[in-house]
């Protein structure tokens, strides 16, 4: 069949909007009719030609939302008509990762996802005969993709489309970063580098589980307003700070008889090496988290004094916010729906498919917290 969509054809050059062939469902997989897609920034990285690993020509996008239209053979757990969030970190809950129930980096399909290919190793999408590669296993910028069963998560159907596709990555990111990852207890002082729009949902991720003291870092002035209506206790621009930023956020979280600073969790939510650093060396010693979303550009390194981790120090990573897509998105457009969190606000822009480029732009001027394609 035929469906619309945005094409990368090649890295640098805006989308092209263009009639493309979609086969479908082959067996264990779905065909999905896109109805709305957040643009993220790996979206941004990949077209940009910044990352390596970018493959062209290309269908990019992965915070969609939209319905089953078609499954393939041996599908069970979808049937047509079922509202889903693709799911870039699929959940197949049989590969040792799965069954580990010590990450959500399920292995069942990462080596062709990594290829931009199905499982079998081919694409359902071309144009004029040549292949076109599938991105991050979802290609939400297309008004139809194809999935594995695994990469789908179904959630209720009263969801509206233009909302819940953030949930598809930086609702679930910044959220899940804050209950999966660093497991935040209820009076914790916590510090969140970077307010857009994954910092933003760290910030309501916090004030969801009874965080005390949230402090929002943002060179942008405009974030302070951003981060207070989500839940932000403080804000502070490193800009503004005369001397040592990590000095600074230290003595603001002093407490107990030893007078003793520094946060019980931080968040890097920039992708800035630098940043990363500061946040681990905010931590309080001897229990410190600082817990890094944001993804560094290609090549680069992060560091630190041994002394800082070898004083109990902590430095993780998380994807997707340690979400199991199938087990958690689903709860999440529940919080969603029944008002225990926020989501309309931080979209800032909806556009047509027409004008995902406009998307683009937008992220570039800092104009948007997330732009979203409704189809
Ligand atoms: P964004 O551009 O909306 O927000 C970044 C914010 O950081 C901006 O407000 C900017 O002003 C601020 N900032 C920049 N430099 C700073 C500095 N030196 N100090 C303090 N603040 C600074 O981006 P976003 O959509 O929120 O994404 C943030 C990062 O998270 C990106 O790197 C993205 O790729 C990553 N991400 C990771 C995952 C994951 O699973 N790990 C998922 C989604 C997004
Ligand atoms: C989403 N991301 C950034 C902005 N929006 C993002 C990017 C990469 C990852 C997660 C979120 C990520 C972290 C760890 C991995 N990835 C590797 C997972 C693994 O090897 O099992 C990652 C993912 C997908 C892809 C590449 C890297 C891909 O499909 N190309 C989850
Ligand atoms: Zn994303």
């Amino acid at each position: 069949m035929k469906t619309r969509a945005a094409v990368a054809l090649e890295k640098g050059k805006p989308l092209q909007i263009l009639d493309v062939d979609l086969e479908g469902p082959k067996a264990g997989e779905v065909m999905v009719e896109i109805k709305a897609t957040g643009i993220c920034h790996t979206d941004e990285f990949t077209l940009s030609g910044a990352d390596p690993e970018g493959l062209f020509p290309a269908i990019l996008g992965h915070e969609g939302a939209g319905i089953v239209v078609d499954v393939g053979p041996g599908v069970t757990s979808v049937k047509k008509g079922d509202h889903v969030i693709p799911l870039y970190t699929p959940e197949c809950r049989t590969c040792p990762s799965c069954l580990s129930r010590k990450t959500n980096l399920c292995t069942a399909i990462r080596a062709t996802q990594g290829q931009g290919v199905m499982p079998d190793g081919t694409s359902r999408f071309s144009l004029d005969g040549k292949k076109l590669h599938h991105y991050m296993g979802t290609s939400t910028f297309a008004n139809h993709t194809v999935l594995p069963e695994i990469a789908v998560a179904k959630v209720r159907e009263d969801a509206p489309f233009d909302k819940i596709c953030y949930i598809g990555c930086g609702v679930t990111t910044g959220i899940g970063a804050v209950i999966n990852t660093a497991r935040v207890e209820p009076g914790a002082k916590a510090i969140v580098f970077g307010l857009g729009g994954i910092g933003l949902n760290v910030i309501q991720g916090l004030k969801l589980v009874g965080a005390d003291m949230i402090i929002g870092v943002d060179v942008n002035n405009a974030k302070r307003a951003w981060g207070e209506r989500f839940g932000m206790t403080h804000f502070v621009n490193p800009k503004e700070v005369g001397g040592d930023l990590v000095a600074h956020l230290v003595n603001m979280t002093k407490r107990g008889a030893d007078q003793i600073g520094g946060a019980d969790y931080t968040f890097d939510c920039t992708g800035n090496v630098t940043v990363m650093r500061q946040a681990l060396e905010s931590c309080h010693r001897g229990w410190g988290e600082s817990i890094i979303i944001g993804v560094a550009g290609a090549g680069q390194e992060i560091s630190t004094r041994p002394f800082q981790l070898v004083t109990g120090r902590v430095w993780k990573g998380t994807a997707f916010g340690g979400a199991r897509g199938r087990t958690d998105v689903p709860k999440i457009v529940d919080w969603y729906m029944d008002g225990k969190i926020q989501i309309d606000p931080m979209i800032t822009h909806t556009l047509t498919l027409g004008d995902i480029n406009k998307g683009f732009d937008l992220m570039h001027e800092g104009k948007s917290i997330r732009s979203v394609v409704a189809f």
